[in-house]
């Protein structure tokens, strides 16, 4: 049986390193991208030391000559996911920093471009492609001091939503996955700047917010569907959370 290729975008740390190992575990080659190469070559190391097939190359998706020349080296490739972006801040709309919303953008949906129209050739000549875009629940509806993020990932929605019409009647599915709280050691932390109170704060009192693992495990069963089954948004949530903005806390 041949060898399928999945990229993980972001597979650094959080939903992007976990979703690397369980694809690892189902079988892919998997190309783990990130611009932090030293994290992404342990983990290349941690899988292939396991019996799994890794490859672990440095990238930054906003960058698109980058893109392009990881595209050239990359050759084939089945299963792309888009896991790379992050928030910025958690400022109101009239005092929020436009680099922040810019650089938001940047990485939340001009990385996923960069990235699908590159490897979008080779998804199509595989045969059985798969795009995995991973917006948020932030793509599905706003909360105060959210509209940077909300925006750059409403923009990442409306591109898998309309690559999917674009692409009907060719072998390339397109599989939403919108996470809500997750806790992971970077997000909450680069949202603030290094702020580990502030950062922690986000969970307090939530008993238990989905993990990286939760997120990883959902991408892996979408991607594992036959390919006819096109799953074509999963929202998923913590039980403790109810909307964006209805979270039960306890003590
Ligand atoms: C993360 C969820 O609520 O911080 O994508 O926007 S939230």
């Amino acid at each position: 049986m041949t060898v399928r290729t999945a990229v993980v975008t972001g597979a650094s740390s959080g939903i992007g390193a976990a979703t690397a190992r369980r694809l690892a575990a189902a079988g892919f080659r998997v190309v783990l991208t990130a611009r932090r190469a030293e994290r992404i070559e342990a983990l290349a190391r941690e899988l292939t030391g396991s019996g799994h097939r890794a490859v672990a190359r440095p990238l930054d998706v906003t960058r698109r000559a980058d893109v392009e020349e990881f595209g050239a080296w990359l050759g084939g490739c089945d299963v792309l996911v888009n896991n790379a972006g992050g928030a910025l801040g958690l400022d109101p709309v009239a005092t929020g920093d436009p680099a922040d919303w810019r650089a938001m953008y940047e990485v939340n949906v001009m990385g996923v471009l960069h990235m699908t129209q590159v490897l979008l050739p080779a998804l199509r000549a595989g045969g059985d492609g798969t795009v995995v875009v991973v917006t948020s629940t932030a793509g599905h509806g706003t909360y105060e001091g959210g509209a940077g993020y909300v925006a750059a990932k409403h923009g990442a929605h409306v591109l898998a939503r309309t690559l999917r019409l674009e692409l009907v009647g060719e072998p390339v599915r397109v599989i939403e996955i919108a996470p809500g709280m997750v806790k992971t050691d970077e997000f909450s932390l680069v949202r603030f700047g290094g702020d580990r109170e502030r950062a922690g704060r986000v969970y307090q009192g939530v008993a238990e917010p989905l993990t990286a693992e939760d997120v990883a495990d959902t991408i892996a069963w979408t991607v594992t569907r036959p390919s006819h089954v096109n799953v074509d948004l999963l929202v998923v949530r913590p039980r403790a959370q109810a909307s964006n903005t209805k979270v039960h806390r306890g003590e």
